[in-house]
């Protein structure tokens, strides 16, 4: 009789544990599925915030950005083709030159002196933008 009851005791006593489990993997989940929405939203203002610390010329939608970047002497830059095209950055004194950049591609250049290094893209010449260096 005692093991009976034990039984009948233990089994509601186990359903309610597993009901609790299920409804914790739920509410686990979605919020995961928050949290991960806000680390989306958040990654784009941690890409934005870090332009400072690693200089970033973005190519989208046939232009630049930013048009005129400023930096120190000794700064490496990194243009990114965010397009769907393909793009080029030449200086148009010929102190550089990327080459064929598809997209997704990246081109580093850096820079060892001052002034002025005025670019534009070999396939749409009228995309055009300048890194300034200052000493
Ligand atoms: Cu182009």
């Amino acid at each position: 009789m005692q093991r009976l009851g034990m039984k009948q005791v233990a089994r509601p006593g186990w359903s309610i544990a597993v009901s609790i489990a299920i409804v914790s993997a739920i509410l686990l989940a979605s919020t995961a599925l928050q949290a991960q929405h806000v680390n989306g939203s958040g990654k784009l203002v941690q890409a934005s915030a870090a332009t400072d610390a690693a200089p970033q010329v973005i190519i989208d939608n046939y232009a630049f950005s930013p048009v005129t970047l400023t930096v120190k002497v000794g700064t490496t830059v990194t243009w990114i083709n965010h397009d769907d095209d393909a793009h080029t950055v030449d200086s148009t004194e010929g102190k550089f030159k990327s080459g064929t950049l598809n997209t997704g591609d990246k081109y580093e250049f850096r820079f060892t002196q001052a002034g002025e290094y005025p670019f534009y893209c070999r396939f749409h010449p009228k995309m055009t933008g300048k890194i300034v260096v200052q000493p």
